[in-house]
C-alpha cells in the first residue's frame, strides 16, 4: 500500500504565539521507521515513516517541552514505536498505548516502566475493525491498577450510541478532537450540546480541542472551529487538553503548518490562565502527576 494522503509539512514556521513554559503537546504520533517497527498487517492505510527523532526536532522548534505520542492505528497493538520513542526521550515523554483483552499484568507493568500511562480506544469505522464494549471494559478494568486513563476516538454521528458505554468506564477518559464534532451544523446543534452534556455531567471525561485542520471547512486559518473549541476551553478550562497530531495521518485536503496550529490556540484560549491550563496544568496533573 503506498501513502494515499499527503507528506507533512518540510518546514512549519516558527509560531508567532510564544507558548508558556513547560508546554505539552499531548496528542502526537510516531511512524515507525518500518524497517524497525514494521506497520501492522491489519492497518488501514500506510503512512510515510516519521520517526521520533523528527518529532522531537519538531518539540524543540515549536517550542513544546514535552509529548504525549499516541499510537496511531497503523501499528495495531504493536506499541514498541511509541514505547521506543519514550524510552529515547524519558521524562519528556508519555505514551497513549493499544493493547487487546489479552494484554498481561506483565505486559502492562513493561509498558508502564516505558512511560506509557493510557489506552486508546478507537470507535472510528475506517481505521479500525469494531472492538466490542465488553472488551474495552476489560482492558479498562486491567489498567486501573496501573492508573492510567483511557483516550476515546469517535465520530459525532456515534456519540449518542456510546454515552452509555462512556458513562460506565472507569477512570479518567479524554474524547480525541471534541468528538468530531459536524462544524457545519454550529455549537448550539443538539448533538455538539449531547457532547457539552456529556462532559458537563462527567466530570472524569476531558476532551483534546485539537484537530481543527480535520473539522474545519474552511481551511486554514481555521476561523469555523474556533466557537466550538473555545466554548470548551471557557466551560471546561481544567479538563481539555491540547496537541498538534503530527504527523497527521490521512490529512488529504491540506496539511497543515504546525507553526501555524500553534498560533491557533490563543483564539481558542485568549486568558493566560487558559492557556497555562490547557498547556502545562491539565496535562502535567493527567501524564506527569508525579511531578506536580
Ligand atoms: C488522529 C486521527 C486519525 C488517525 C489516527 O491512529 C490513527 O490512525 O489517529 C484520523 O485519521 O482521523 O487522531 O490522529
Amino acid at each position: 500500500m503506498d501513502p494515499d494522503w499527503l507528506v507533512v509539512h518540510p518546514n512549519p514556521k516558527a509560531p508567532e504565539f510564544k507558548l508558556p513554559a513547560g508546554a505539552v503537546d499531548a496528542h502526537c504520533h510516531v511512524f515507525g521507521p518500518s524497517a524497525d517497527f514494521p506497520y501492522a498487517p491489519e492497518r488501514k492505510y500506510t503512512p510515510k515513516d516519521q520517526g521520533k527523532d523528527k518529532l522531537f526536532a519538531l518539540r524543540d522548534h515549536l517550542g513544546f517541552a514535552r509529548n504525549v505520542i499516541v499510537q496511531a492505528t497503523c501499528h495495531g497493538k504493536d506499541n514498541r514505536a511509541v514505547m521506543d520513542a519514550c524510552r529515547t526521550a524519558g521524562d519528556l515523554a508519555r505514551g497513549i498505548a493499544s493493547v487487546g483483552a489479552e494484554v498481561t499484568e506483565a505486559e502492562l507493568a513493561e509498558m508502564h516502566a516505558a512511560g506509557i500511562r493510557g489506552v486508546r480506544f478507537n470507535f472510528v469505522k475506517r481505521l479500525v475493525e469494531a472492538t466490542s464494549p465488553e472488551v474495552f471494559q476489560s482492558i479498562a478494568q486491567k489498567i486501573q491498577p496501573f492508573g492510567w486513563s483511557t483516550v476515546v476516538y469517535f465520530e459525532a454521528a456515534d456519540l449518542e450510541r456510546l454515552v452509555p458505554f462512556l458513562t460506565t468506564l472507569p477512570g479518567i477518559i479524554v474524547v480525541d478532537h471534541m468528538g468530531r464534532p459536524d462544524i457545519c451544523k454550529g455549537v448550539d446543534h443538539p448533538d455538539f450540546q449531547r457532547f457539552i452534556t456529556l462532559m458537563a455531567d462527567n466530570p472524569n471525561i476531558w476532551t483534546k480541542v485539537t484537530c481543527p485542520e480535520r473539522l474545519s471547512l474552511t481551511g486554514p486559518p481555521y476561523a469555523d472551529v474556533i466557537p466550538f473549541a473555545r466554548s470548551i476551553v471557557e466551560r471546561f478550562p481544567d479538563r481539555v487538553l491540547w496537541g498538534t497530531d503530527w504527523p497527521h495521518p490521512n490529512m488529504k485536503s491540506h496539511m497543515p503548518d504546525d507553526g501555524e496550529l500553534v498560533d491557533f490556540i490563543p483564539q481558542i484560549a485568549p486568558t493566560a490562565e487558559q492557556q497555562r491550563k490547557l498547556l502545562v496544568d491539565n496535562p502535567m496533573r493527567l501524564y506527569w502527576p508525579e511531578s506536580t
